[in-house]
């Protein structure tokens, strides 16, 4: 089963990025609980920044599940990537990750590196670049399956990074490493760049995918861009994804309106009840 989710940022320095809920982190599980989400994924300073015991309890509360967590605070608070040509950065940046992984790990959500893969930059060798990246995360990879979760590497588009923009050098790629405990993220805004049929991706890789991240082509929620969900959720359904689709769009027209129409799109393309599929339409 395909369940819904939608993301919470806890990190000010990025207030006009593509994150739907800004408030506290009660307020947003709170308001993801009321419009049915079945989770939460998290973007948040550091792997300590949130109480583990009361993020507990909030999960028991609300009744969502923590889907996964993201590491970008690591580049954008602290300006760390795993491929910095300086090793102590890169150690640090392996460090910053693995502390998440664990967090994570505590209520079974993976960790996501996406901005954190860094890009060749001029004066580096992009063979060197590929190498330092593979060893990090075959490291990673096995952190994380030590504590049962799966680690999620997000190709990303090439405005963003120059390392791997699809899903297949992303699957090339993790066909290289010696763990087999990395999994891509599918990130609907970024397809829309660069793949060039997504539904047909979606099928020819759909064993690699293990998170999917759920935003129009202009990167708003769902519905409010051009993106052909129709086929997307198809290819979807037909790889029997069974992980989060999760709303990592712009709080567009806010994060109340954006929460609510992420929730009717993923109403829309993947409920298994046909009457919550035909209201979603009239709304
Ligand atoms: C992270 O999931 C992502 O998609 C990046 O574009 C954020 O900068
Ligand atoms: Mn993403």
């Amino acid at each position: 089963m395909i369940r819904s989710c939608v993301t919470i940022a806890l990190v000010p320095q990025i207030k006009t990025g593509p994150w739907i809920f800004w408030e506290d982190l009660e307020s947003g599980m709170a308001k993801a609980a009321e419009l049915g989400f079945d989770a939460i994924e998290l973007f948040t300073p550091s792997a300590d920044a949130i109480d583990s015991q009361r993020l507990l309890g909030l999960l028991e509360q609300y009744e969502l599940k923590l889907a996964a967590v993201g590491t970008g605070a690591g580049k954008v608070i602290h300006g760390l990537t795993l491929t910095d040509s300086d090793p102590e950065i890169r150690k640090k940046a392996v460090s910053f990750i693995s502390e998440m992984i664990s967090f994570g790990a505590t209520f079974g959500a993976p960790s996501i590196i996406g901005s954190m893969q860094g890009n060749v930059l001029p004066g580096m060798e992009r063979e060197q670049v590929m190498n330092w990246l593979a060893d990090e995360l075959n490291q990673l990879g096995k952190h994380a399956g030590f504590l049962g979760v799966p680690l999620i590497y997000e190709p990303l588009n090439r405005y963003e990074t120059n390392l791997l923009n699809t899903l297949e050098a992303g699957a090339k790629f993790l066909d290289s490493l010696k763990t087999q405990n990395v999994k891509l993220l599918a990130d609907l805004f970024h397809m829309n760049i660069e793949e060039v049929d997504m539904a047909e991706s979606i099928y020819k890789f759909g064993s690699y995918i293990g998170h999917v991240h759920f935003a129009d082509s202009n990167r708003r929620p769902m519905g409010f861009g051009h993106t052909e969900m129709a086929g997307i959720a198809s290819a979807l359904k037909e790889i029997e994804f069974t992980g989060f689709v999760s709303a990592e769009a712009f709080p567009f027209p806010d994060p109340d309106g954006a929460a609510k129409q992420t929730i009717l799109s993923f109403k829309k393309y993947f409920s298994h009840s046909k009457k919550e599929r035909i209201d979603s339409l009239h709304l």
